[in-house]
Formats: structure tokens, C-alpha cells, sequence
């Protein structure tokens, strides 16, 4: 531990503040995680990453750092970690996902402001993560309003370089991605001191989109009844894929999957065959917001998949570029990019079009759409989604929350009733 602590102090962490925030994760992970039965053994490797979040992976960075390589961070999947890996950098999706910040975030931010963009810009306020410390650069997007601005305010506290995202998805626009992205290899090429050619390129792509694959797999299993396993472990493993080596949780993942396909094939499932099997579409849940998930499967339903940027928005999607050339390959990237249905694309009839054939896909009984607090993207974006499920006759349930534990009463009673109606 002392190794440790003198690891995040160099690197200008508030030990004592983050000491408070490990021991609370550990107590959520033993009431929410451990609590959980029947659980795939392949699930230890996970356990074990989930139990040092702070530890072996940051020293890994510094390692890194030693060695003269870099460090960058983001909160969006509109960042192509495979170019950061060209460059021969470690990409790292920042911790964004709990209440902890949110208090002193407030101080600089407006509180009606998405609980994403206040814990997100928060950490780094309060230099509690190890994750936003290690990183060179942070680099941030144009998605929603209050992530654009809050990046203006962050980069007085961080380097920060952000990339513009456009809202329509035409060819125009695409062009402007790509263009964004080639600006962004050279920002990567300044910071690393390193060139991305053609051949360093294709390789980080195929690793990327290896672990993509073995996520698909992941879901793709999740379609079984029973389920083989629960969704909270799947929320959790998706949410470390964010800051794991990419080759070592490709292959982790990959075992996992061995596993859960015999399984399938015996009829194992974490909730018995039959139990109300639930999709949750809408905002990203980043570590460690599992309260939804645990509440659900608490009450005898199994969440079967989230149509979410911890979810199927992340890994849907592969680059398939024209030839080997190095722009063709990047206008790949941004291609694979442009066909992410976030919220905050006008129109986005695809993230509809993406939950109504996932209920058919996963068999499921009911769906949650779930909305960050101020979250005015995805929040509007339900209304058009409830039409969609009213006509195609699937029962929808309207959630909007933030990180704290306040209305976690009110919330068990609707999810419950929703359950009982499934
Ligand atoms: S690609 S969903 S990860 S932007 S929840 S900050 S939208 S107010 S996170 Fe997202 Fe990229 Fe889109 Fe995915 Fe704004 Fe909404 Fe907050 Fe959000």
C-alpha cells in the first residue's frame, strides 16, 4: 500500500481524499457485487482488476511514463483509442460515474449541470484520480453543451484538447470528422514525439477492434434464457475496458466467453429461465454507477443489455478502410465513429431503430430508458423512443437520475412496479 500511495502522490493525487474513495468503492463492489450468485469463475480476473481500480494499472502508466511514452485521457467514445495507441501512447477513459466529486465540482460548476460533466471535471478539481493525474493530455469533444463548455473550464485546471464532433451525420460532416481526427494525429505526434504511419496504425486498429469483437461475443451470449451471466458483471467488465490494456482484456473477456458458451450449452444462468429480462438504453453508466442494475436483478429481473456507450454504442461499430493508406484509414476511424447513435445527433432515428431490434434479439421483456439528470439530449430523445415502443407494443419505463443515493426508495418502488406489470 505504501508503494502504492507514493505512486499517486508523485503524481499529485490528494491521497487522503482518494483513500475516501477507494474505501467506498470497496464497499459498494462487497454489497452490490459479492452479494450476486452463482457467478462465472472467469469473473475473477475482473474481481481482482475491480479490487486494485488504482494499482497495478497506474503503476503500468508510470512505467510508461518512465519509459518517456504518454498518457491520454477522455470521457467519450468518440476518442479513437487505436490512434492514441499508434502513437505508441496509453488511452484511458477518465473516472466520471460517481457522486463523490460532485459536491466541490459544484463550487465551479452550475448545479443543474449532468452529474457526468460534474464528477468528470470534479476529480480533477479535487485531484482524487490517479487516472486524470497520469494523464498527459486530456482530450475532450464537442458533443452536448455542457460537456463543451465545462472542457473550457477544465483546460484552466489540465491540458486539454478537444475535438469537434459534428451533430448531423451526412457526408459533409463526416468530412469534418475526419478532418478533426487527422488535426488530432498531429496534436498525438506533438505530445509523443512519435510518428503514426499506415503500418502502426492498422496494427492499434486490429487490437481496438479485437476487443470490440470479444465484447460482441460478450453480448451476443447475454441473448440466451437463461442468461449465463449477470448484468451487472458485464456492466462492470465494460466499464474496465475503459482502462485495462487493451490485449490483456481482449483475452480476458475471450476466456470469459469459453466459459459462458458452456453455460449456455447446459442451461446455467445467474436468474432462473423465464425471469424478466430487461434492456436499459440511453446515457452512459460510467464506474461505479451500478445502482440500476443491481436494483433490477435484486428484484428477480436480469438485465440482458444496455444500449449505452458502456455498451453496445462502444463496440457496434468496425472501420473498413478503402486501402492501406494511412488517410484512408483515418477517414475509416471516423467513419466507424460518425455511426455511434449518441443523443446528440439530429436526427438519431438509428439509436431507435438500434433498441427495437435488440428487444427482439435479446428477448426482452421490457425496457428502461435511463437519463442522466440535465442530461437534455438523451432526456428528449425518450419521448421519440416511447412512441417507437408504444407502437411496437414493448413496455417502457422513463428514468431520470443522478449519482446520489437520495431517491433510491422512490426508484426501487417504480422499477419494482414495472417488473410486476412485465
Ligand atoms: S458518444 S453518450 S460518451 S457524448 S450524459 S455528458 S450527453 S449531458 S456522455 Fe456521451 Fe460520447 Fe455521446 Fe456516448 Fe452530455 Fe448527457 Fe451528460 Fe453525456
Amino acid at each position: 500500500k505504501a508503494y502504492y500511495e507514493q505512486l499517486w502522490a508523485d503524481l499529485g493525487v490528494d491521497v487522503p481524499l482518494h483513500d475516501q474513495l477507494i474505501r467506498g468503492l470497496a464497499v459498494l463492489e462487497r454489497r452490490l457485487h459479492r452479494k450476486q450468485k452463482n457467478r462465472p469463475e472467469k469473473m475473477d480476473y475482473f474481481n481482482k482488476v475491480l479490487n486494485d481500480l488504482h494499482g497495478h494499472r497506474i503503476a503500468e502508466m508510470v512505467e510508461h511514463k518512465k519509459q518517456g511514452g504518454k498518457v491520454v485521457g477522455s470521457y467519450c467514445v468518440f476518442i479513437p483509442e487505436d490512434m492514441v495507441l499508434a502513437a505508441d501512447g496509453i488511452h484511458v477513459g477518465l473516472c466520471a460515474g460517481s457522486s463523490f466529486p460532485v459536491q466541490e465540482a459544484e463550487k465551479v460548476l452550475p448545479r443543474n449541470t449532468c452529474p457526468l460533466i460534474k464528477s468528470s471535471f470534479g476529480y480533477k478539481y479535487i485531484k482524487a484520480c490517479p487516472y486524470t493525474e497520469a494523464s498527459d493530455l486530456i482530450v475532450g469533444e464537442t458533443t452536448c453543451d455542457g460537456k463543451t463548455k465545462m472542457f473550457e473550464i477544465l483546460e484552466d485546471y489540465h491540458p486539454t484538447y478537444v475535438i469537434e464532433v459534428p451533430q448531423r451525420k451526412n457526408s459533409r460532416n463526416q468530412d469534418v470528422f475526419t478532418a478533426e481526427l487527422l488535426d488530432f494525429k498531429l496534436q498525438l505526434e506533438n505530445l509523443t514525439g512519435n510518428k503514426i504511419t499506415a503500418e502502426n496504425l492498422k496494427n492499434a486498429t486490429s487490437k481496438v477492434e479485437n476487443k470490440f469483437k470479444a465484447l460482441q461475443r460478450l453480448f451476443k451470449l447475454r441473448q440466451a434464457d437463461p442468461a449465463p451471466i449477470s448484468g451487472l458483471d458485464v456492466l462492470t467488465i465494460t466499464q474496465i475496458g475503459f482502462q485495462d490494456d487493451v490485449k490483456r482484456f481482449t483475452q480476458q473477456v475471450n476466456a470469459l466467453c469459453d466459459e459462458l458458451e458452456e453455460r449456455v450449452r447446459d442451461g446455467v444462468g445467474v436468474a432462473p429461465k423465464g425471469a424478466p429480462r430487461i434492456l436499459i438504453s440511453g446515457s452512459p453508466m460510467s464506474l461505479p454507477n451500478w445502482r440500476l442494475h443491481s436494483m433490477l436483478e435484486k428484484a428477480g429481473a436480469v438485465v440482458v443489455c444496455e444500449e449505452s456507450c458502456v455498451g453496445t454504442r462502444l463496440f457496434s461499430y468496425t472501420s473498413e478502410p478503402q486501402s492501406d493508406s494511412l488517410e484512408d484509414q483515418i477517414a475509416a476511424i471516423g467513419q466507424r465513429h460518425m455511426s455511434i447513435n449518441c443523443a446528440c445527433f439530429t436526427p438519431n432515428q438509428g439509436r431507435i431503430d438500434d433498441v427495437l431490434r435488440m428487444a427482439e434479439e435479446y428477448q426482452v421483456d421490457g425496457v428502461i430508458h435511463y437519463t442522466l439528470q440535465f442530461c437534455h439530449t438523451f432526456n428528449n430523445e425518450g419521448t421519440k423512443m416511447e412512441q417507437a415502443l408504444d407502437t411496437a407494443g414493448i413496455p417502457l419505463l422513463r428514468v431520470e437520475a443522478d449519482y446520489s443515493d437520495d431517491d433510491s426508495g422512490q426508484l426501487k418502488t417504480r422499477v419494482e412496479a414495472f417488473l410486476e406489470l412485465l
